[in-house]
């Protein structure tokens, strides 16, 4: 089904999330503030309906900022970048954003609560964590709620839109408290929840002590909306669980007098920005350079934060094990693994870190050679660009996530494999060359990279973006034995296979955008506001 989309949509909406996409520094001797925009994916899905929508963020700046200091800093980032900022003093973000977001729920919603046989489990959920949960909420409420407006027409300005109030749409789960605490300082806010990561099964989801007051506090929101069918199952049936919920029906859940409707909006990338990206000269020029470096090798191609649900070590066991089994491979095929530094302050990502250090440390040193390295490790973050260049060129892209809400890495892969025109190369040499038919009389002249056809995506079934891309090879991280076979799979389709393939995973990537995901969103949130179900009178 191809997406279509609608226009109607509220004037300005505010888009609550915990980081700003802001850099902040503050000069230590002139104490000046310095400010520069850090899209993240949430600032680029949004871009794409920018123009018809009024878009303001509210969120914590990643700062400690001197309470003096702090009008003049809203005052400043609200003019100059749409941004009104929510100060958090160090105490509460630790514990608020390190402890009860990054150690208590994002495990729990990846599936990897703390085994009951370790030492300090039963200590897990402390308290303290959770106050500085509920107060950060809080704060994050009286900010909200010091840029809302309900929109009454002003003299100055009465066009029928601007009679709309303004729409508050939440992201994730830092912040579940939130629609509770807006309707308790303002019963007339429409709200709207979404969820990145996934909502787990009710099972391990009602593990929390505190899984009553989160989902009460989500409940007070005309519209929660999920990635997945199956999220949004789970959701359903903890409420049904754990809360004395009146109705619940796939539409929604009842609950307090009110009607909370549940949605399902897979987000999407922007493939046009892949697409000229790729059309671009430094990133023809790069492509071309890399093609040369890794001239009669194949490439695998792995981009992943250093977060544990992504199953890196998963990854590279497999790709070990694929080695052992296929010696001919070896010195053929080359593993890029980009892994972004992530929470670096907490011990379990410092652990991964070590771990996956080792991990490619053995690899190479058992199957390398001088001239050739099975793994070229980049422990850093890269740039937009050269990111691209790497998708465009690689033959397959692993994602051995053991839980994830969607997955991007995955979209953006399949974008980035259209072939290009080749009458426009970037490079002055123009004569296309494949790595595989290199020859030695051309090595040293940059030569244009040509595709032999798209390459293939390795993706594991516990990403959400599972669900969608039906052309890709799935696997079960778990399962080293079937991954290695599909490592192998995916190095030897012919190429009509992966065309066959890749017709599917394009079809779906270049219709369900990012743009698509923000536009649905946003108007179905509307569409619940200015038609909420009729409740049965009692
Ligand atoms: C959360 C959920 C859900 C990565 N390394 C570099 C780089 N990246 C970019 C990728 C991609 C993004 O970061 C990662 O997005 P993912 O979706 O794969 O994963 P999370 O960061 O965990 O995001 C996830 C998402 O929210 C959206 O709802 O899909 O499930 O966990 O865009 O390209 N970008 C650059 N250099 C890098 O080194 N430039």
């Amino acid at each position: 089904v191809v997406p279509t989309t609608k226009t109607r949509t509220p004037r300005r909406v505010l888009v609550v999330a915990n980081r700003l996409p802001i850099r902040a520094r503050r000069d230590a001797r002139t104490a000046r503030w310095t400010f520069d925009t850090a899209p993240g994916g949430l600032a680029t899905a949004l871009r794409g309906i920018a123009t018809d929508v009024e878009f303001v963020w509210v969120g914590w700046l990643g700062a400690d900022v001197p309470p003096a200091e702090r009008p003049r800093v809203a005052e400043r980032l609200m003019r100059e970048h749409g941004c009104y900022p929510v100060f958090l003093d160090a105490q509460l973000v630790d514990r608020y954003y390190n402890g009860f977001c990054n150690d208590v729920l994002w495990p729990l919603f990846h599936y990897v609560p703390l085994p009951a046989y370790q030492a300090g489990a039963e200590k897990k959920f402390d308290a303290r964590l959770w106050e500085a949960y509920k107060e950060a909420n809080a704060r994050f409420a009286d900010a909200v709620l010091e840029v809302w407006s309900a929109g009454p027409p002003t003299e100055n300005d009465s066009t029928a839109t601007s009679k709309v109030p303004d729409y508050v749409w939440v992201h994730d789960y830092h912040l579940m408290r939130l629609p509770l605490e807006l309707r308790r300082r303002d019963a007339r806010v429409s709200v709207a929840w979404f969820l990145h990561t996934p909502f787990p099964s009710s099972e391990i989801y009602r593990i929390l002590p505190y899984r009553r007051e989160l989902l009460e506090g989500l409940l007070h929101a005309d519209l929660v909306g999920f990635h997945t069918y199956d999220y949004a199952r789970h959701f359903l049936s903890a409420c049904s669980r754990v809360l004395d919920v009146s109705t619940t029906t796939p539409k929604g859940i009842e609950f307090g007098g009110r009607f909370c409707s549940i949605g399902v909006f897979p987000i999407g990338i922007d493939p046009t920005l892949i697409r000229n990206t790729l059309k671009s000269r430094a990133v023809r020029r790069r492509t071309a350079e890399l093609g040369a470096t890794f001239k009669g090798r194949k490439v695998l191609i792995g981009v992943d934060r250093l977060d544990y649900i992504k199953g890196m070590p998963h990854k590279l066991l497999a790709f070990e094990l694929f080695l052992a089994r296929n010696p001919s491979w070896v010195g053929k095929v080359t593993l890029i693994q980009v892994g972004v530094p992530t929470r670096t302050d907490v011990a379990e990502y410092q652990a991964l870190a070590k771990h996956v250090n080792e991990l490619v440390g053995r690899i190479n040193g058992v199957y390398g050679t001088l001239e050739y390295s099975p793994i070229h490790y980049i422990n850093q973050s890269i740039p937009q660009d050269e990111l691209i260049a790497i998708y465009h060129l690689a033959d397959a892209c692993l994602v051995t996530s053991v839980r994830d809400g969607m997955n991007l890495v995955s979209h953006e892969y399949v974008a980035a494999q259209e072939s290009l025109d080749q009458d426009d190369t970037g490079i002055e040499e123009t004569r296309p060359r494949s790595r595989a038919s290199s020859s030695k009389d051309d090595d040293d002249v940059l030569q244009p990279f040509v595709k032999e056809g798209p390459g293939a995506l390795v993706l594991s079934e516990f990403a959400g973006s599972a669900q969608s891309l039906s052309g890709a090879i799935r696997v079960n991280p778990w399962n080293t034995d079937e991954l290695a076979r599909a490592i192998h799979d995916a190095l030897t389709l012919t190429r009509v296979e992966r065309e066959l393939r890749w017709a599917k995973l394009h079809r779906y990537v270049s219709t369900n955008t990012a743009s698509y995901w923000a536009r649905s969103f946003v108007d179905e949130f509307r569409d619940v506001c200015e038609h909420p179900p009729l409740l049965p009178k009692l």
